[in-house]
């Protein structure tokens, strides 16, 4: 008699137990979220297509126009490797450097793995069936600081090369010779990208462009009444005084080029600003001529670039 209740006390015990664990698991599985599941990781603007997809939410060039089909052949998308629609997986620009190397910002790619990127080539629209490819390697400048946006410069390599021509086609670099004659005071330069045409508006599915964009001093641009000193030596700034064309929310990571007297060459990177299009807030680009000889030691020889 002793002896059955002690096992019926027992086997009340181990059903407790079992019940209590299974109810656990189960709570401990509804409250992981998209943040704390690490296969979901990704930079702030990459975090942001994963939730906006997710919410289903409609996934932003201020003041631009459509750009021409095939005037912007190194434009690229940065997508959410594992959303099939590249308008709902776009999260920032890139620009090709050559068959296997994309140049984006630093805050686009920061803290993702290169499996969760894939890019999107050689189309205005971001639609299914254009050429994506993925990502083997992602080098964020190791100076790159994100309390002041500087260095904000990063290097894609590609696990296939893209086929170029007339599409897809590499932009070489401005070099500093030639940005002392270039960028000058209202120089034209031409900005692209999928982002929103309005500060806190939707990413868009057509490419659009800003080709006259006026490049400012960094000296104005340093001006209490705009940054206030927080342009460095390794950003430049682009825009009207008075607002309403500039660059935006998704446009990030994406080329700012200069014509030149033969091909146009990258001169900036898409990096940050105060809101967009605001006046004396113009939209501010990580200096490519800065980074020529470290773009150069990379595509060279990745392994040993960032030291
Ligand atoms: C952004 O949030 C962003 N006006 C990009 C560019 C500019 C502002 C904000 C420049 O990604």
């Amino acid at each position: 008699m002793k002896k059955s209740r002690t096992i019926y006390l027992m086997m009340g015990l181990l059903v407790f137990a079992s019940v209590s664990l299974i109810a656990e698991a189960v709570r401990a599985q509804g409250t992981v979220s998209i943040s704390q599941d690490s296969a979901l990781k990704g930079s702030k603007l990459y975090m942001e297509a994963v939730n906006n997809y997710l919410d289903k939410k409609q996934p932003k060039i201020v003041g631009g126009e459509l750009a021409p089909i095939g005037a912007y052949p190194w434009q690229v998308s940065l997508g959410v490797s594992w959303i099939a629609d590249p308008y709902s997986a776009h999260f920032c620009g890139g620009t090709v450097l050559s068959e296997r190397w994309i140049i984006t910002a630093a805050h686009c790619v920061v803290d993702t793995s290169p499996a969760r990127i894939a890019i999107t080539a050689g189309t205005n629209t971001l639609v299914a069936g254009a050429t994506r490819r993925n990502v083997k390697l992602i080098i964020v400048h190791k100076s790159y600081d994100p309390i002041k946006d500087d260095n904000d410069v990063a290097l894609m390599e590609l696990t296939d090369p893209l086929p170029t021509g007339i599409f897809i086609k590499p932009i070489p670099l401005l070099t500093p010779t030639a940005e002392s004659v270039l960028l000058i005071e209202d120089a034209p330069l031409a900005v692209t990208g999928w982002g929103a045409t309005e500060f806190g508006g939707n990413k868009v599915r057509d490419l659009r462009h800003l080709n006259k964009l006026p490049f400012v001093p960094t000296l104005t641009c340093n001006d209490v009444s705009a940054y206030n000193g927080r342009i460095t030596e390794n950003m430049i700034c682009a825009g009207p005084r008075l607002g309403g064309k500039d660059s935006c929310q998704g446009d990030s990571g994406g080329p700012l080029t200069v014509e030149t007297a033969t091909t146009p060459k990258l001169a900036g990177i898409v990096s940050w600003g105060e809101k967009c299009a605001e006046p004396d807030k113009v939209g501010v680009y990580t200096r490519v001529t800065r980074y020529v000889d470290w773009v150069n030691r990379c595509l060279n020889n990745a392994a040993s670039c960032n030291q």
